[in-house]
């Protein structure tokens, strides 16, 4: 009665244990496999212990068996948390919707994403939507309440199925709802003139998205850091349309018209009539000039 060799069969390996003298226990020292238990049967590895006797007797337990069973079941946990990745809003962008949709994924290699918090400006949105992607879940959502022009910041931590819990993942962006102010100061609407080119001259600015990028009939001007901007625009002879618009980062616009009118043919006078003449001396005539323009 003697016990020849006792086994350990977990995770397809064998290992022969070895007679500790003191406790007189049979024991090894097993690496725990890579991958997290969570994926299996309530989460844990099983394993067989053989124990065989000097005259060929075996006895076998495995995971399954009534009292020793449950202690061959052992959890192992992975240590990597999960990947949060936000779709939009992304950070540092401008926003003219006061309810955006937001958008994050969350994935982890391993056990699996187990939850996911998402604050906006530091409070929780409970309502959120989750779909299944590979590895992981989608999740949308929109603010609670409508958000005021400014900036905003969401924050987003996940845990993993064995309680890995991912550093926050934050996108800051701004809302912006309000178009930039223009004001022209010249030209004025409707003037006429013999010059050939007239100076745009105005003024912008943007309470939230500075700086404010104008366009005169399409082509970029330079803006100073005071929102003032000045250009020249060749006009053609009658009339001219000429179009300012400003436009914030968020793509708020303002546009203004102003129509100028070129005239550089000199009037043509066409006849001179003085009647009655000749005129009495002391009485009145009357000049009468025909002109055309
Ligand atoms: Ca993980
Ligand atoms: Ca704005
Ligand atoms: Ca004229």
């Amino acid at each position: 009665m003697a016990v020849k060799t006792v086994q350990y069969i977990f995770n397809g390996t064998t290992y022969t244990l070895t007679k500790n003298t003191s406790t007189g226990k049979y024991e090894a020292t097993v690496t725990a496999p890579n991958k997290s238990s969570y994926s299996q049967t309530d989460h844990v590895l099983g394993g067989t212990v053989k124990a065989t006797d000097e005259a060929g007797n075996t006895t076998t337990v495995d995971q399954t068996h009534t009292t020793l069973g449950a202690a061959l079941k052992i959890r192992v946990k992975e240590k990597v948390a999960p990947v949060v990745s936000i779709s939009s809003p992304s950070s540092g962008a401008y926003l003219t919707s006061t309810t955006p949709t937001i958008e994050f994924t969350v994935t982890d290699a391993d056990s699996g994403v187990a939850s996911a918090k998402i604050t906006l400006d530091g409070t929780e949105i409970t309502s959120v939507t989750k779909t299944a992607i590979a590895g992981g879940y989608k999740y949308t959502c929109t603010p609670t309440d409508a958000l005021k022009d400014g900036k905003h910041t969401i924050s987003i931590t996940a845990t993993d199925n064995d309680g890995n819990t991912s550093a926050a993942k934050t996108s800051t962006f701004t809302v912006d709802t309000v178009p930039p102010t223009l004001s022209i100061t010249a030209p004025a609407d409707k003037l006429i003139t013999n010059k050939s080119t007239v100076t745009v001259t105005g003024k912008t600015d943007d309470i939230t998205s500075k700086p404010v990028a104008v366009t005169i009939n399409g082509t970029a001007v330079t803006v100073g850091a005071d929102g003032t901007f000045s250009k020249d625009v060749t006009l053609v002879n009658g009339s001219n349309t000429i179009t300012i618009i400003a436009k914030d980062k968020a793509g708020k616009t303002t546009t203004v018209v102003r129509t100028v009118t070129l005239d550089t043919a000199a009037p043509v006078i066409k006849s001179i009539a003085l009647t009655p003449n000749p005129v009495d001396c002391g009485k009145t005539f009357v000049i009468s000039v025909e002109v055309t323009d």
